[in-house]
């Protein structure tokens, strides 16, 4: 566990509206006092075809069982489209801004509307229907917005897939769902560069074998390149969306329908499907987004993560559409072609809500002040970070250079399986503190605990993040394996959520991350399971055993380094290899900064790696070891610290 340097932390802002802050309170006492009747407020904040008459009925006992809103029914497509077309129906909903600076589109409610409606009955002319999982792998683009609530329109399940899977990887997960249908581009356009897309699917495709389920694949023309079309299986996404009709009835879901599958990583090598139903993801998007973040109309929200990640669902996605806010979509890179873009953007639509990771933040305090000061930035109003800790330098940076002192900078913790953020300082309502996530937001009663999961009372304290009570946006299961769920999340403190994450909490109640506390490893905001690593090392013949931990990194916050015991000594595999097996079997994101080859790893009497002790070698920490009598042999300790030191 890492913990962020915390010299400023004391620092605040004083930016309290007593307004805004007795609007804040009166929430938390009435959530407090009578959680029910909030709940179903909030649930107001959409349309139903059916009122729900319950809120909360979850329980985090026995089998765990989440559920909102239950009898309600509704339309996810309908709330962040139709809904707004009386009022704002030519108001922009979605602006485009392609990786080509001179290559931008605008489209209103209306239009987004009609769009929606064709993918939808293009998806429904393939047979696709209510609960069929459709993946989605696309670039940031206009049509993924489209397809995703295509999706939303006709009751199909999507499931977004990063674009820096491998082949095998994405087979894995389509197999997992069991999709029916892929959509797909040729190839993505990425700076000056073109990555191809289609030809990673055809790789995936054929990995899935017979055992896939997916029947049809639909291309999008997004580069021009000319990807190979298999016959009967591939069509082309213009030729196949452009005759349809733009009236698409919308399918009626009840609240506790799937609506999304999105992977990520945990502590065991198999990813898994966080499974969010329909009612509560979308109360929780338009509720997390308007308390936290809010678009005033007519100005552009901009989240930069991409739509493959929990952040872009409900960030770039279904949170603004369903306040029905702007929001812009960025194909591009930030440094290219030239650094700056990112502001010259900003300026461009009049951003006035700017969200980004911390790792984008270090990069671009990189480029110097003078850059950013090139540009007017005056539409900013107010500034987001998550993904992991942010620094108090970084958090003061970002404040000083980008929010010119005027925007306040809000921290928020979340995570996949919360669909939105849990902690987070409410802008005007409360002082913000440089690197603290702050305070649970109304109605999330955080709670830390010992690492044996026994509650901890005292104010000050470090310990393990959890969470007493259930909320809407809560991940409802693993895509089938209900066990693993309710093992990862529940077990581990009786009655609560556990995230997985440590956190310090001072005197006034603020929590500050301090980093995962399982072996879950954050490089540049992407989760990779150190046994996500090790099993893909493990599959080449060279080796025997391999283990796989995090390491403090100035840009990417983490990098992973392995270290690898080879089977054969006289034929060692080079490093060169064994970072080309990860990238292949896991993808580009995952590559090692190092990777060791060891003649044995530090294990305990009953063979388990001790990776806490790995860690601490390969950060070259060796004057923090810690107590080393759990090893079976502890001469192997010198060793590593040998190898190490000879290639730092
Ligand atoms: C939204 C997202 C979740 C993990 C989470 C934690 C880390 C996210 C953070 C943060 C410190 C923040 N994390 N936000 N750590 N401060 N504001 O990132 O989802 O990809 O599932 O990752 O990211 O460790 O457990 P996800």
């Amino acid at each position: 566990m890492s913990t962020p340097q915390t010299d400023l932390a004391i620092w605040d802002i004083e930016s309290v509206d007593p307004a805004k802050a007795l609007q804040i309170r009166a929430m938390r006492e009435q959530v407090q006092a009578d959680p029910e009747t909030f709940w179903l407020e909030q649930a107001k904040r959409l349309e139903w075809e059916r009122f729900p008459s319950v809120g909360n009925r979850s329980t985090f006992e026995d089998e765990v069982s989440i559920r909102w809103y239950e009898d309600g029914k509704l339309n996810v497509s309908v709330n962040c489209l139709d809904r707004h077309l009386k009022e704002r129906g030519d108001q922009t909903a979605l602006i485009w801004q392609g990786n080509d600076p001179g290559v931008s589109r605008q489209l209103t409610f209306r239009e987004l509307h009609a769009e929606v409606c064709r993918v939808a009955n293009a998806l429904k002319s393939l047979g696709v229907k209510r609960g069929d999982r459709v993946a989605i792998h696309l670039p940031m683009t206009v049509e993924v917005v489209a397809c995703m609530l295509a999706c939303a329109r006709i009751g199909a399940v999507h499931v977004v897939l990063f674009g820096g899977f491998s082949p095998e990887g994405i087979g894995e997960r389509l197999i997992d769902s069991g999709a029916v249908a892929v959509i797909t581009c040729d190839a993505a356009k990425r700076g000056a560069k073109t990555i191809p897309h289609k030809a990673v699917i055809d790789a995936a495709l054929r990995h899935t074998g017979s055992i896939g389920s997916v029947k049809n694949v639909i291309v999008v023309n997004v580069s021009d390149t000319s990807a190979p079309m298999t016959a009967g299986r591939d069509h082309d996404y213009a030729e196949l969306v452009a005759g349809q009709s733009d009236v698409c009835e919308p399918e009626i879901m009840n609240a506790e329908d799937v609506f999304f599958l999105l992977y990520t990583s945990g502590s065991t090598g198999k990813p898994k499907a966080i499974v969010h139903t329909t009612g509560g993801y979308l109360v929780w998007a338009a509720y997390t987004v308007d308390v936290t973040f809010p678009a005033e109309r007519g100005t552009t929200h901009w989240c930069t993560a991409d739509v493959a990640w929990i952040t872009g669902h409900t960030f770039v996605v279904y949170g603004p559409l369903a306040n029905g806010s702007t929001t812009l979509l960025f194909e591009g890179l930030m440094g290219w072609p030239q650094a700056g873009r990112w502001w010259d953007i900003i300026d461009r639509f009049n951003v006035s809500s700017f969200f980004t990771a911390p790792t984008a933040i270090r990069a671009l305090m990189r480029d110097g002040d003078d850059l950013p000061r090139q540009y007017s930035l005056a539409s900013l109003r107010r500034l987001a970070s998550a993904g992991e800790p942010i620094s108090p330098d970084a958090w003061l940076w970002y404040y000083e250079v980008i929010g010119q002192k005027k925007c306040p900078v809000i921290d928020m913790w979340w995570q996949t399986e919360t669909a939105g953020p849990m902690l987070s300082a409410i802008a005007g309502a409360q002082k913000l503190k440089p690197g603290w996530a702050t305070t649970g937001i109304p109605g999330i009663f955080p709670s830390l605990t010992n690492e044996k999961g026994e509650i901890i009372e005292n104010r000050e304290a470090e310990g393990c993040l959890c969470f007493d009570e259930s909320w809407p946006g809560q991940t409802r299961s693993i895509w089938g394996d209900h066990k693993r769920f309710r093992e990862t999340y529940f077990t581990f403190s009786k009655g609560r959520y556990f995230s997985g994450d440590g956190a310090r909490r001072d005197a006034d109640g603020n929590l500050m991350i301090t980093g995962r506390m399982d072996d879950v490893i954050n490089v540049s905001g992407h989760r990779i399971g150190t046994a996500e690593i090790e099993d893909a090392v493990a599959t080449d013949h060279s080796v025997a055993e391999a283990a796989a931990v995090g390491i403090n990194h100035d840009l990417k916050g983490q990098g992973i380094v392995v270290f690898v015991v080879a089977r054969n000594t006289k034929t060692l595999p080079s490093e060169a290899h064994l970072s080309k097996v990860i990238c292949e079997r896991v993808g580009r994101y995952a590559a090692p900064e190092k990777v060791y080859l060891v003649s044995e790893l530090p294990k305990t009497r009953s063979g388990k790696i001790v990776r806490r002790l790995l860690r601490k070698i390969a950060s070259n920490e060796t004057d923090s070891l810690g107590d080393l009598s759990s090893l079976a042999d502890t001469s192997v300790v010198p060793a590593l610290i040998a190898l190490v030191q000879k290639q730092l």
